[in-house]
């Protein structure tokens, strides 16, 4: 009887003990989360271009702040990348890991990528 409470009580601390992780746990960011080492500000307007065809920057954890100039929303992908993505509004931010090379910067709401939402990002 003594033994089966106890099981029962450590069961239910166990249960709490993941209910408090689950909520501290996820972040609103889809970006992943490291420690920046460089940064890159890109902006995007109502004309569908960023506000460079060209961004550089040095391999590592990079963060990205992305800010509107207009109205329109948009995102911020990376080509080949699905661990980041930004999306604005007025502005967002989110780190990524990047290895040297060349990578290309686009917004994937329909039609903008098109319209000429898409810049070379150099990393080195
Ligand atoms: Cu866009």
């Amino acid at each position: 009887m003594c033994m089966h409470r106890s099981i029962a009580s450590l069961a239910a601390l166990t249960t709490s003990a993941i209910v408090l992780l689950g909520c501290g746990a996820p972040s609103e960011d889809s970006a992943s989360q490291c420690t920046p080492t460089s940064e890159v500000t890109v902006k995007g307007d109502d004309a569908l271009k960023f506000d460079k065809e060209r961004y550089e920057t040095t391999a590592g954890c990079v963060n990205f702040t992305y800010l509107n100039e207009g109205g329109i929303p948009h995102t911020l992908l990376i080509k080949n990348n699905d661990e980041f993505l930004l999306q604005i509004g007025d502005s967002d931010e989110g780190t990524v890991e990047l290895e040297p090379g060349q990578y290309t910067l686009y917004c994937n709401i329909t039609g903008h990528e098109a319209g000429g939402m898409v810049a070379e990002l150099v990393v080195t």
